[in-house]
């Protein structure tokens, strides 16, 4: 399978160009037989990759057409087929070889991150160092992937479970965490006997090129087969394609509620799995023994961190009536200081949002929520001058709002934080965490352990995550991420989520010279 390159502009802004030398994606016009697809061929469409930083290209990439796709699943069935026979901690051997490189190449790929997303530097690396954890805990799995074993009632007889590869894996990952999602899929499917094709978001392509160069090597270096890991940059179409297809059982998908419910929708229809990772509401609560020092750190890193671009970013605060001008104030000092700007520039700690588009949903939200009776506190605004000629850069926006306005009830992916009140006991609060669509992530900041536990209890949080102190957004790898219902379901990551890549099989062995049938049915001829 052949791949066309990227051009890339004679420009050097910020070490970019370096950066993709480093990380070899510059290559013009390259032709890869590793079956590493990662565009389209011959007359495929080339697009124009502009940074939501500064406006500048990057690079231009061919986007893959149906075709393409089509190739690709025949070069992942075929590589399957090799695979699934090495064994599993030889899989994690190669797994561990990704990390090292991953390791190596932490800082330019850390760099492109932030320069293709727009998030800090500090947090492109974080990303990467994602995908270097994911990979070490993927490696200790390759000696695992355990079942139980059972007692059977039959004399004679033994009864266990193990767990076999499941085929060719589809992942669909977001624009807003470019490539550590696609890394907890593809290292946890890779030590599963997976392979997976990766359609990584039409607005962040060349990390994926990136990462795909970085596995390559990997791949020539163990001389295994083409396929393993694919990767199609396309558009819509490549997802539908993925999730129509029944050559492969399992799609991962990141992304919106309204992707994910197409997706799901279209894989249930033929019975596959789909593993969704959707939309969060995400809020923090604030009970009268909440410690604000710390509260009000992890309040403003989830709310604008990220450019308040993660899925599991801050959205709400639920403040208790007694402390919520106390926290108003606090918020108020702080959001006018935040260093906004070019994230590769020091300091800096809120860069852009993706594109125009994002800005204009940002805008919208606020304009909205007002119209419902929401007070506009602080921000809101779109940046222009110098520096922020791509219009891409906001000022994180404090609303004072109601949890019912409809506003409030939607994902709007920016750095809008609604403050809301509560009267009486952590169960009000608690209410109103529950009383949206999503339920992905959610805290409580308290030092009353019965308000702690009652947040924790199945009568508490709804949500696939949630803690106590500490905020809604930068969860660590060893715990299965997702969340419940419009979020999807899915969990991925650490804990047992490996468990979706696999099949089970059931088995039970009769060494007796009997055939005692189960539940003691007599069957004499
Ligand atoms: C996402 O936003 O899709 O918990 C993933 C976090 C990160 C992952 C976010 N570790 O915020």
């Amino acid at each position: 399978a052949t791949a066309t390159g990227t051009d890339v502009q004679d420009h050097d802004h910020h070490g970019i160009r370096q950066v993709l030398r480093e990380l070899g994606v510059e290559a013009t016009n390259a032709a890869w037989s590793t079956g590493l697809v990662w565009g389209g061929q011959g007359n495929a469409q080339t697009r124009a990759i502009h940074s939501p930083t500064d406006g500048k290209l990057i690079g231009s990439v061919a986007f893959a057409t149906v075709d393409d796709y089509e190739q690709v699943v025949q070069k992942a069935q075929e590589a399957f087929q090799t695979w699934r026979t090495v064994p599993a901690p030889k899989r994690g051997e190669i797994v561990r070889q990704i990390g090292n490189k991953l390791r190596e190449f932490k800082e330019p790929l850390g760099k492109l991150v932030s320069y293709e997303m727009g998030k800090i530097l500090q947090e492109g690396l974080g990303e990467v160092q994602e995908m270097i954890d994911i990979c070490d805990f993927a490696v200790g799995l390759s000696r695992q992937l355990h079942g139980f074993t059972m007692h059977s009632e039959r004399p004679a007889h033994r009864m266990y479970e193990q767990y076999h590869p499941l085929g060719v894996v589809g992942i669909i990952s977001a624009f807003n965490f470019p490539v550590a999602v696609w890394s907890w899929n593809a290292m946890l499917a890779a030590v599963c006997g997976d392979v997976s094709i990766w359609k990584p978001s039409e607005k962040t392509p060349l990390v994926a090129v990136a990462v795909q160069h970085i596995i390559k090597d990997v791949l020539r270096e163990n001389e295994l087969p083409e396929g393993i890991f694919n990767l199609v940059i396309g558009d819509a179409e490549i997802g539908a394609a993925m999730a129509a297809d029944g050559r492969v059982p399992l799609v991962s998908a990141t992304g919106s509620t309204r992707m994910g419910k197409k997706v799901g929708e279209v894989v249930g229809a033929r019975l596959g799995r789909a593993l969704l990772e959707l939309g969060g509401n995400n809020a923090i609560i604030l009970t009268q023994h909440a410690d604000l020092e710390i509260a009000i750190r992890a309040i403003v890193f989830g709310a604008v961190g990220t450019a308040g671009q993660r899925c599991t970013t801050t959205r709400r605060v639920i403040i208790h009536e007694s402390i919520f001008e106390d926290v108003k104030a606090r918020l108020l000092k702080i959001y006018p200081n935040l260093p906004i700007g070019h994230p590769l520039q020091d300091g800096k700690l809120v860069g852009p949002l993706i594109d125009t588009d994002a800005v204009q949903a940002f805008t919208k939200a606020l304009e909205a929520v007002q119209k419902e009776g929401g007070k506009l506190l602080i921000g809101g605004e779109v940046l222009s001058g110098a520096g922020y000629e791509t219009g891409t850069y906001v000022t994180p926006a404090l609303v004072e709002a109601n949890n019912a306005y409809h506003t409030v009830q939607e994902e709007t992916f920016a750095p809008i934080l609604y403050l809301i009140r509560y009267s009486g006991d952590v169960e009000n609060a608690i209410t109103i965490q529950n009383g949206v669509r999503q339920g992905l992530s959610s805290s409580i900041f308290t030092l009353n352990m019965r308000e702690a536990e009652a947040f924790l209890a199945h009568t508490g949080s709804d949500c696939g995550i949630a803690n106590v102190n500490i905020g809604t957004s930068g969860a660590e790898i060893g715990g299965a991420f997702g969340g419940e219902k419009e979020t999807g379901g899915g969990r991925e990551s650490g804990s047992d989520a490996w468990r979706v890549y696999m099949r089970r099989q059931t088995n039970t062995i009769n060494y007796s010279t009997q055939l005692p049938l189960a539940q003691g049915i007599k069957f004499d001829f």
